[in-house]
């Protein structure tokens, strides 16, 4: 028996357990350079809470041909018209990919290729699974009245760059109109 067993995770009672498991909770006050509408935003309670995220990193960052594991969940809401939404960020080394799969809820994944002149969205619901290709930055949003999660599986040595996103953003922000999510210019 070897010590390597953070390799080894049950999901269960919605939560990720049976390693070491890293938890982090992004709220409204440390989202403040993601959501367009500045005035809803201001409005928004500082500490309500957008998402969590519990990531298992059975080897060391930067490891070469190693994996990281994460869930996500986004709780429903929005700000203004825009969905809750992670932060979104292109890996570090560029070309490094991503899966998702969908757990629960419903929510649109938001890809934007590296030079920002497109940005596409994918569906996601229960099952859904989601090949990101490198060089795409990526973003998720809850779209429904329940916890949107996810799990998520990336190289170890991919890194995150959140600079470029929070320094530009996406070209297109999901919001909803007539009922509908829908991805319009960034104002
Ligand atoms: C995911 C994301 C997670 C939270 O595990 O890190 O959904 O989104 P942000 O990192 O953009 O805040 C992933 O894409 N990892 O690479
Ligand atoms: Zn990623």
């Amino acid at each position: 028996m070897n010590d390597m067993v953070a390799a080894k995770l049950f999901f269960g009672k919605g939560r990720l357990a049976g390693g070491p498991v890293e938890r982090l909770t992004r709220r409204i006050a440390d989202l403040g350079d993601i959501f367009s509408d500045r005035e809803a935003y201001a409005r928004m309670p500082a500490d309500q809470v957008v998402y969590e995220v519990e990531s298992s990193f059975p080897v060391a960052a930067g490891t070469e041909g190693g994996l990281f594991i994460g869930i996500t969940y986004i709780h429903p809401g929005k700000v203004g018209e825009e969905y809750f939404m992670t932060k979104g960020h292109f890996h570090e080394i560029r070309n490094r990919g991503e899966v998702y799969i969908c757990m629960e809820g419903e929510g649109m994944l938001i890809l934007m290729n590296e030079d920002h002149s497109s940005v596409w969205a994918e569906k996601m619901e229960p099952g859904s699974i989601h090949y990101i290709n490198g060089h795409t930055a990526h973003r998720t949003a809850n779209t429904g009245s329940t916890v949107l999660s996810f799990g998520a599986c990336w190289p170890s040595d991919a890194g995150h760059d959140y600079r470029t996103i929070s320094e530009r953003g996406f070209s297109k922000i999901l919001v909803e109109q007539n009922g509908v999510p829908t991805l319009v210019n960034k104002p």
